[in-house]
């Protein structure tokens, strides 16, 4: 016996594109969530979905062996520009094995620690900047924490040098990639075939892919005329030889993955940024204990390396912010064969869904009446263990299983050094203490219209 999968009621053809919010989709998924249960089905221009949203059913559904990464819809026309990337790779395609095997080692811990001096480069021009602003100018903080972003990936991973910091005006490549990732989500909300109505916006998309590219092969060809000697993921690509199956990485594929790096590993640390000093400011206790921690174990002084595992607090913080407010708020898997789910729902052979983190995140079944509250004490190292190992999956902001999130180790550093930084240095307040949170949502989700004010506390360390 199987029991029906809801859907909402839709309209023939285009089923239930019109009852999705264009701006913001996410709130569209959590209200069916709310109203459908832990499992509904959407019919979308880019085919059927089951949206998922409990742990249960998103702990069943990260098994590698049942279920696969589908790319489709957004990733699919994301992969027009970045072909079989890390990110937008079919499971069969070679070329994800050889780059993953090849560049895991350049995203181990030493690596990883190696680039801290260069993080703490761009977070000190982050500083400086806020510190000159004064404490009566607004800050608009998804903009200087996405500078922060793209400038210590780009400087980090290839030695390259956005410089956001020093100008208004953003790169041309910053908004061709913008643009670009724009449009790759809009072509994949629209109707098969209705593409074709759209031709000044498939121009610029083609456009936009080519600055990307060029901009990436300028890179790579500057590091092959002056050869330095420097480590990083760039020159892992290029020497690096795959273990298993003895291949190199082709120019075209490092130039996929260098795009590929830019984009997943950007708006997706600048929003956890953002969101969470939204969250601390809100939540005034969490906020001293934080800025506490800094201070007692780092004082006054320069911030080092050996400091960022030493702060648990900011690491349970960061944990809660990334709960309640996942930047990438769901993912997608497809069934490799036919199956029943949750022991009745029954599921056909290539059957997508939706894991709806930013909804499985919220399960009351793990984290009880407080779930939607802010609550950095649960995600303490011990609690935090004891929490994922009753609930499998409870918490997935980094994807699962071998598609996971190979940035992530950069990603934590760099997210807890930036922290530490300017709790050590600032005290901050809303721009409009009337502020609410609304999300903006590209590819990821940020706090729309978020400002807020920086005054220095003794000086700059
Ligand atoms: Mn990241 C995959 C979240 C930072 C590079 N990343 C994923 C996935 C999630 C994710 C979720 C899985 C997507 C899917 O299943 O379709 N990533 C994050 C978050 C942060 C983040 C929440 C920051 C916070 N990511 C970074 C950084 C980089 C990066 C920084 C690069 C330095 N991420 C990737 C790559 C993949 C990925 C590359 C694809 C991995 C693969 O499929 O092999």
């Amino acid at each position: 016996k199987t029991t029906p999968i809801p859907t909402p009621p839709g309209l023939p053809f285009v089923g239930n594109a019109f009852a999705i919010d264009r701006g913001f989709p996410l709130g569209s998924f959590q209200g069916f969530a709310e109203e459908y249960g832990e499992i509904y089905r959407l019919n979308l221009p880019t085919g059927s979905t089951l949206v998922v949203s409990s742990q249960a059913l998103v702990h069943e559904l990260c098994d590698d062996t049942r279920f696969r990464k589908p790319v489709a819809a957004a990733l699919a026309e994301i992969r027009n520009g970045v072909h079989d990337g890390l990110f937008t790779a079919r499971e069969e395609e070679t070329n994800w094995g050889v780059a993953h095997r090849i560049l895991m080692p350049a995203f181990g811990p030493a690596s990883i620690q190696g680039m801290f001096a260069e993080m703490h480069e761009i977070a000190a021009q982050l500083s400086l900047k806020w510190a000159r602003h004064g404490p009566d100018t607004p800050i608009m903080v998804t903009d200087d924490f996405t500078r922060l972003t793209l400038d210590t990936l780009a400087l980090c991973t290839m030695n390259f040098r956005f410089n956001s910091y020093y100008h208004d005006e953003l790169h041309p490549f910053i908004n061709a990639m913008g643009d670009f990732l724009t449009e790759s989500g809009a072509r994949a909300m629209r109707p098969a075939l209705t593409s074709v109505l759209y031709p000044q916006a498939a121009q610029k998309y083609w456009e936009d892919i080519d600055i990307l590219r060029k901009t990436a092969q300028g890179v790579l060809d500057t590091r092959r005329k002056h050869a330095t000697g420097r480590k990083d993921l760039l020159s892992a690509m290029l020497v690096g030889v795959d273990p298993k199956t003895g291949q190199k990485l082709s120019d075209s594929s490092i130039i996929d993955n260098l795009i590929t790096f830019l984009i997943a590993g950007h708006e997706t640390t600048s929003g956890l940024l953002s969101f969470t000093f939204y969250l601390l400011i809100k939540h005034r206790e969490a906020y001293r204990k934080a800025q506490e921690e800094v201070d007692r174990v780092i004082g006054k002084g320069p911030i080092k390396v050996e400091h960022i595992k030493q702060l648990p607090y900011i690491a349970a913080v960061l944990r809660e912010s990334l709960r309640l407010c996942p930047t990438i708020p769901m993912i997608s898997r497809q069934a490799k064969e036919d199956c029943i789910i949750g022991g009745k729902y029954a599921i056909q052979k290539d059957q997508r869904f939706a894991l709806l983190f930013a909804q499985s995140h919220l399960d009351s079944a793990v984290y009880g009446d407080s779930a939607k509250e802010f609550v950095p004490e649960r995600m303490l190292d011990e609690s935090f263990e004891r929490l994922t190992k009753e609930f499998p999956d409870c918490w997935k902001p980094f994807g699962t299983g071998m598609r996971a999130c190979i940035g992530r180790p950069f990603a934590w550093q760099e997210a807890v050094l930036v922290m530490a930084m300017l709790l050590q240095n600032f005290d901050f307040t809303l721009d409009d203490p009337a502020y609410q949170l609304h999300y903006k949502q590209t590819l990821t989700t940020k706090p729309k219209d978020f400002y807020m004010r920086a005054s220095l506390r003794d000086g700059l360390t």
